[in-house]
């Protein structure tokens, strides 16, 4: 089969009316950008980019010096582009206009510019997870509140991970789809098109060290995984905790699985983990339009109403199966319905 880089790729999705012009060249430079990442992670100690960058984000979180390299990274490619109203990240407060002089387009880009970064130092797999959506009209300065959208109103998300291979996985709601960076050529090539995550698995992701703080019904899914064939389960199930969302999504969205970031005594006044407009919003997208699934244990992520740019939620994701059930059981925990 010829190889198809992803520059045909949006032409094609152009010409099937899935995306515009426009959508289509922030997707470009957004890739662009991230070829980039990839070769500043590549480089490791010798790019003298390991280790802290002596800086806290917004979260408070102490930055890795890539994290900023990252960020900085996709500012650059974006505020030039000419496809963005404005742009958020997981390193930025407020979200950043795009710099006078410059051509500004009809989208808004929030993106988690270096997820997993504690894991840069130890050489593991880490990433970039983007999520597009359509600018409000005549919002000429756009402010936070412009960027709270529900997750259903996304033109487009994707996910860059930066391992063995550097591979983005995209989608604009017709389906999800897996490109490898051909290092020669330095192009994007589809290398997996209309991705279907298998409905039932045996492989679960979670951080094991927080059970004794989770809610009673994580405990009693989670315990029922463990027993295995001896249990009410009837099988076996393996275990895979990378600490890199990009990294345990990928290999749910390559040989299915079911991820969990649940709410827990330790976090419940943050309201969860991860984020919802750069994390969980991108990843239900793309799990969903491979056939998978994506609740917060309560509710399907893509219909939460955002209250906050950083607003963090509990991730339910991957196989339907394993979602479905153990959201049944919060509900039913709950006295919900369903
Ligand atoms: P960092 O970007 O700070 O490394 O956090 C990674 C992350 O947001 C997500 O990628 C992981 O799934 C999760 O946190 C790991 O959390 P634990 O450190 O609690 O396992």
């Amino acid at each position: 089969m010829k190889p198809v880089s992803l520059i045909q790729f949006l032409i094609e999705e152009r010409r099937a009316g899935h995306i515009n012009a426009e959508l289509s060249l922030l997707i470009e430079v957004v890739a662009r950008a991230c070829k980039r990442i990839a070769v500043a992670t590549g480089k490791g100690a010798l790019g003298g980019v390991l280790g802290a960058a002596g800086t806290d984000n917004v979260q408070g979180e102490a930055q890795k010096k890539l994290d900023v390299i990252s960020n900085e990274i996709l500012l650059e490619a974006n505020a030039w582009g000419g496809h963005l109203a404005a742009c958020a990240s997981e390193e930025m407060e407020d979200p950043q206009p795009i710099p006078d002089g410059y051509p500004k387009g009809n989208h808004l880009l929030l993106f988690d510019p270096l997820d997993g970064s504690s894991n840069i130092d130890v050489n593991i797999s880490v990433g970039t997870i983007f999520s597009v959506l359509r600018c409000p009209d005549g919002a000429t300065e756009p402010r936070a509140a412009h960027f709270l959208q529900p997750g259903t109103t996304q033109l487009a998300a994707g996910y860059v991970v930066y391992g063995p291979s550097t591979l983005l996985v995209l989608t604009f709601g017709h389906g999800t789809h897996e490109f490898t960076l051909d290092r020669e050529i330095g192009s994007f090539i589809l290398s997996r098109r209309d991705i279907r995550i298998p409905e039932e698995t045996g492989e679960f992701a979670i951080n094991m060290s927080n059970q004794r703080h989770w809610e009673a019904p994580m405990q009693r899914y989670i315990g029922e995984l463990l027993a295995g064939r001896d249990g009410p389960r009837g099988r076996d199930f393996n275990m895979r905790w990378v600490a890199s969302m990009v990294a345990d999504v990928h290999r749910i969205v390559t040989r299915g699985g079911v991820f969990f970031y649940p709410l827990d005594a330790k976090i419940r006044d943050k309201g969860g983990k991860l984020r919802l407009m750069y994390e969980a919003n991108p990843m239900a997208f793309i799990v969903e339009q491979a056939g998978g699934a994506a609740t917060t244990g309560r509710e399907r992520i893509m219909e939460l109403q955002p209250t906050g740019l950083h607003q963090r939620v509990p991730v339910f994701l991957g196989s339907k199966q394993e979602v479905e059930l153990a959201t049944h059981y919060h509900r039913e925990a709950d006295g919900a319905q369903g």
